[in-house]
């Protein structure tokens, strides 16, 4: 809020300078648009909405009613909603009952934009130093369930605010099974399933969406957004829009002018199975890596900072209500 207050009084002040000494007739615009502003007291409760159901692993009732919830949360804001249910292989060969879960804001609308984030929890916290948690499921209160709160917030705010453009919104599933740190066995490909399925078996057949953005690990105090690069590689003109968007709006300190890691997560399959460039805003520094309290026990609400949440969902409405629809 802070933030916007303080353009809205920028744009004031010069409007009031410049008003004063122009003799000519010109026109000084305040703002390009009026953006909703984001809520982050509801995108917390969000995330922690999420985490009450306790780890959403697949094949769990955690699983199950949480994915419930979500959807049933889309629907109630207008979203034309798909649950997308599928059974893929792990990377030991356990079989997943899979659901993405895929909401349409004007379905009809050709211009679209594409956001995500995965939904599920990973099942064994196989960094956390006591060994005794490496076979224990994680909250992922940041691990997952911050982009998804995050995301719902958006969905309210642009059910209630058209955008030009439609926007889609994808929770996928089972991003994070990949093969735990102790298996010695042959794994490719293992992370990431409900996006792979889904770039191979998009719900509407052709689909296409300008650009995608994937939000991963976005809620934790202090986190910081390198410029990723798979991103830079995929969809560089994407990154750039977001990091300005981020200068714009005053939320630097979060999103950082420098190069990141390069990390594979969903929108690696986004843009290499269905082509639709992708950009990942992931909690990752180049020199130390993920949060230390990345797939351990910390990842719970402690690890959730309503400001964080702000920033993102911020810059996320920036881009949105800025895209501009082309004939
Ligand atoms: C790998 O560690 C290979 N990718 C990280 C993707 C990830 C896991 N994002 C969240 N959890
Ligand atoms: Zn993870």
């Amino acid at each position: 809020m802070k933030h916007f207050s303080f353009l809205i009084l920028c744009s004031a002040i010069l409007f009031c300078a410049c008003g004063a000494k122009n003799t000519t007739n010109t026109i000084i615009e305040p703002l390009k648009v009026n953006l909703p502003a984001f809520d982050a007291d509801s995108a917390y409760n969000n995330v922690k909405r999420q985490v009450d159901f306790g780890a959403r692993v697949p094949n769990t009732a955690a699983h199950r009613a949480c994915a419930e919830f979500l959807s049933a949360k889309l629907q109630s804001y207008g979203a034309e909603v798909i649950e997308q249910r599928a059974e893929v292989s792990a990377f030991d060969g356990t079989k997943l009952k899979i659901v993405n879960i895929i909401a349409q804001f004007a379905p009809e609308n050709k211009n679209r934009i594409l956001l995500y984030s995965h939904w599920d929890s990973r099942p064994w916290a196989d960094q956390d130093s006591d060994i005794n948690n490496h076979s224990k499921p994680v909250d992922g209160a940041n691990d997952g369930a911050s982009g998804v709160g995050i995301l719902l917030e958006i969905a309210r705010l642009v059910s209630m605010q058209n955008p030009t453009i439609g926007v889609d919104i994808i929770f996928f599933d089972a991003e994070d099974f990949g093969a735990p740190e102790s298996y010695t066995g042959k794994e490719k490909n293992s992370w990431c399933l409900g996006s792979q399925y889904w770039a191979v078996h998009p719900h509407k057949a052709g689909y296409k969406a300008r650009f995608g953005i994937l939000l991963d690990m976005v809620g934790a105090p202090g986190a910081t957004f390198y410029k990723e690069q798979v991103s830079q590689y995929y969809a560089s003109n994407v990154v750039k829009k977001v990091w300005d968007a981020a200068l714009e709006t005053g939320f630097s300190q979060y999103f950082r002018q420098e190069q990141g890691g390069t990390i594979t997560d969903d929108h690696l399959y986004i843009n290499r199975i269905i082509n639709i460039p992708s950009i990942d805003i992931i909690h990752y520094n180049p020199n130390y890596g993920f949060g230390e309290y990345w797939h351990t026990a910390h990842d719970n609400m402690d690890n959730i900072d309503r400001n964080t949440l702000f920033a993102v969902g911020s810059v996320l409405l920036y881009v949105i209500y800025n895209e501009k629809t082309v004939k």
